[in-house]
């Protein structure tokens, strides 16, 4: 499926592109229309009683597929959207992939992954841990990814919604990855170690209404704080990639390749690699239209 748009019809502004290559974050000015938010709860409900639109071999083994039963803690399902067609009304949108776009300076956005986060309320050791989103990319040519997060409901601060540290993106490269990951629950040891590394270390929250959403870079650091409030925080993580992206092949420290979840799902291209530009693993969100 392909979405196309008049060019500049849901852009950034040039001063809000400017403001997400100095920050690597930025609020989208547009919005999301309300029906495609209610569809994804919709959609999730459905997905957690066991519906699928379509089977992804794999999926539960080889990424996470929180269902009922998994017990309490932050609640993950990925690659939902080519799971369920109502939460891919949202995922794919073309709003999303045009501001994408402009943010990232590309001439077509795709999917690369997309996982919902879902933090109970009131349940302290329910956080994102800080990480860098293009660290579980290694097989990816591009530095230039990125992810629109897309709250369902108001999301106040005491919800825990996702903090960006400004500007890490400059400078996350240098950190020590034994710091980062999204599954550790301790958010305090960050800010002495990135300050002794000689990095201001300034979180910026995304306090959004519902409708709203945020894009940060593959490159900046980011978590979220436990869900304060009595009712559940959940959001839409939509990691999204230009056209420019291809796979090479990369290795964990131990030796042994990497293989995302994507690797699995895609079709291969001629050298027999895992071929990101694939319509139906990866589709595309937005493309600018041919002169
Ligand atoms: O929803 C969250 O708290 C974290 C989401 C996240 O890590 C992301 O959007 O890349
Ligand atoms: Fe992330």
């Amino acid at each position: 499926m392909m979405n196309t748009m008049q060019a500049g019809a849901e852009r950034l502004t040039a001063e809000e592109v400017a403001f997400y290559q100095e920050h690597g974050w930025v609020i989208s000015s547009r919005t999301l229309p309300d029906g495609l938010i209610e569809e994804t709860l919709a959609g999730l409900e459905e997905h957690w009683s066991g519906h699928r639109d379509r089977l992804l071999e794999g999926a539960g083994q080889y990424c996470s597929d929180w269902m009922p039963g998994a017990g309490d803690g932050t609640r993950n399902n990925e690659y939902i959207s080519l799971q369920n067609r109502r939460i891919s009304r949202l995922a794919w949108s073309p709003i999303v992939g045009a501001v994408a776009a402009s943010a990232a300076g590309t001439r077509c956005i795709r999917l690369f992954d997309d996982q919902t986060v879902y933090k109970p309320g009131g349940q302290p050791g329910a956080v994102v841990g800080w990480h860098v989103d293009g660290d579980y990319w290694g097989t990816c040519t591009s530095q230039n990814l990125l992810t629109a997060w897309i709250p369902l409901h108001d999301c106040g601060e005491e919800m825990g919604p996702i903090v960006v540290l400004d500007g890490s993106h400059k400078w996350s490269h240098l950190l020590d990855r034994k710091a980062l990951s999204f599954h550790s629950a301790n958010m305090d040891a960050l800010k002495g170690y990135v300050e002794e590394m000689g990095f201001p270390f300034q979180p910026v929250v995304m306090e959004l209404k519902r409708g709203q959403f945020s894009l940060h870079h593959c490159r900046a650091v980011h978590g979220s704080f436990p869900n304060r409030s009595v009712r559940p925080r959940i959001a839409l993580a939509v990691h999204l990639q230009g056209d420019d992206n291809r796979y090479r092949a990369a290795y964990h420290r131990d030796g042994k390749p990497v293989v995302l979840f994507n690797d699995r799902i895609c079709r291969k291209n001629a050298d027999g690699n895992p071929d990101y530009q694939d319509d139906t693993a990866f589709p595309v969100l937005w493309r600018e239209e041919e002169m």
